[in-house]
């Protein structure tokens, strides 16, 4: 069985699986070749043969355990209708969801052609692995959480504190809810649209789930996450999920416990100690701070190292606190790859 899988449904592996967050990206030569070949970020998302070629880029590359699929969270509003566009070193552009009429606007039943577009895409990876023999490589389908999907929404584009959604989900939760219900049932069909087409494993994005108070997180985090991982069991009980709520901190152990998820993803600020507590309630994934790829990468391997040896005694998927940075050096995650691979039985501990 493939690695990520069996690290999803507990069972031992020697050494952890690896994939990394990003890891088909500007870092990477041959991405930037077929980027600018396509032209726009979103002309390659919709074309998907060069989709699904970029997403093999770095499998071929470092035989990742993992082939996301690639595509953006943004992928969802645009689907229900919102101008999206993404700007040169700025990133995504939406026009923004200011009040209740402009949600009435968004369509009800999001444009199919675009979640069909994805669906063709992941086919295309999921008969390349096949064909090229990756016969260990996962093929993870994903999406943004309702919570952080809806920041997007509301504020027209990325931001530290997105205080306009916020603002709107503190004095008017009713409102911002229904914002949520549409983002969800979207969410839901576009999520079983991959795995129809061959997704292996579903990862929910929640980047900005740490700018949650308790009961944002209750409500607009655990709540939506929970309903599209029920709805997506229900029709495909064997896929796992695995959920990333980044920035979530003391939070972790209730989203871990309350949201059906069957992995949990750690950003890079998770202590050790917390993690192995963690691992007792489902296995993680993480949560190496991307900063040590950048330089010479002398401190990679030691640093990848301490966190495998300190996670040893239950499931982990190796990955990265957040996704890689673009100054990356490619010789340097080559490093961090081999390192993982090459940590002796030994060190791996009671995982034997
Ligand atoms: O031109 C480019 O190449 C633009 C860079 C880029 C890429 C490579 C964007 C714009 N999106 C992506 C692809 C992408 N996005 C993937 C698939 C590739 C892979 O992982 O290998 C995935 C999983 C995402 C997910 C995503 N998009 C998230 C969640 C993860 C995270 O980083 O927190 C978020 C928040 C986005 C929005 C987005 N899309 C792009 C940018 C620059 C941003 C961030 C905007 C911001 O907050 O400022």
């Amino acid at each position: 069985m493939k690695p990520i899988l069996q690290v999803l449904r507990k069972e031992k592996t020697l050494v952890p699986p690896i994939w990394i967050m990003r890891q088909a990206g500007r870092y990477l030569p041959e991405y930037r070749k077929i980027r600018a070949q396509a032209g726009g970020f979103l002309d390659l998302v919709y074309q998907p043969e060069l989709a699904a070629e970029v997403t093999m880029q770095p499998v071929r590359r470092y035989a990742m355990d993992g082939a996301i699929l690639f595509s953006d969270i943004l992928i969802v509003p645009h689907a229900l209708g919102q101008k999206l566009r993404f700007e040169e070193g700025r990133g995504p552009v939406l026009e923004r969801v200011k009040n209740e009429k402009d949600i009435c606007s968004l369509k009800d039943d999001p444009e199919s052609e675009k979640f069909y577009m994805v669906g063709k895409t992941v086919e295309k990876i999921s008969a390349r692995l096949k064909s090229e023999k990756f016969s260990h490589t996962a093929l993870i389908g994903f999406a943004g959480a309702p919570w952080t999907v809806a920041c997007y929404m509301v504020e027209g584009s990325g931001s530290k504190e997105f205080h306009r959604a916020k603002k709107w989900a503190a004095q008017s939760p009713d409102s911002f809810g229904r914002l949520i219900d549409i983002i969800s049932r979207a969410t839901i069909s576009y999520l079983k649209i991959q795995i129809k087409s061959g997704a292996e494993i579903i990862q929910i994005f929640d980047s900005w789930a740490g700018l949650a108070d308790e009961n944002m997180f209750q409500h607009f985090v655990i709540g939506p996450t929970k309903r599209i991982i029920s709805a997506l069991k229900a029709e495909f009980p064997a896929v796992p999920v695995i959920g990333f709520p980044r920035g979530a901190g003391i939070q972790y152990d209730v989203y871990a416990r309350n949201t059906g998820i069957d992995g949990l993803g750690l950003d890079s600020a998770v202590p050790l100690h917390q993690a192995r507590a963690l691992q007792k309630i489902c296995p993680v994934q993480g949560n190496l701070d991307p900063v040590y790829l950048l330089g010479e990468g002398d401190m990679v391997c030691e640093r990848a190292a301490g966190i495998v040896q300190g996670l040893s005694n239950g499931g982990h998927i190796f990955n990265l606190g957040h996704g890689i940075s673009k100054e990356t050096d490619p010789d340097v995650v080559q490093r961090l790859v081999s390192c993982i691979r090459g940590q002796r039985p030994e060190a791996a501990g009671e995982r034997l």
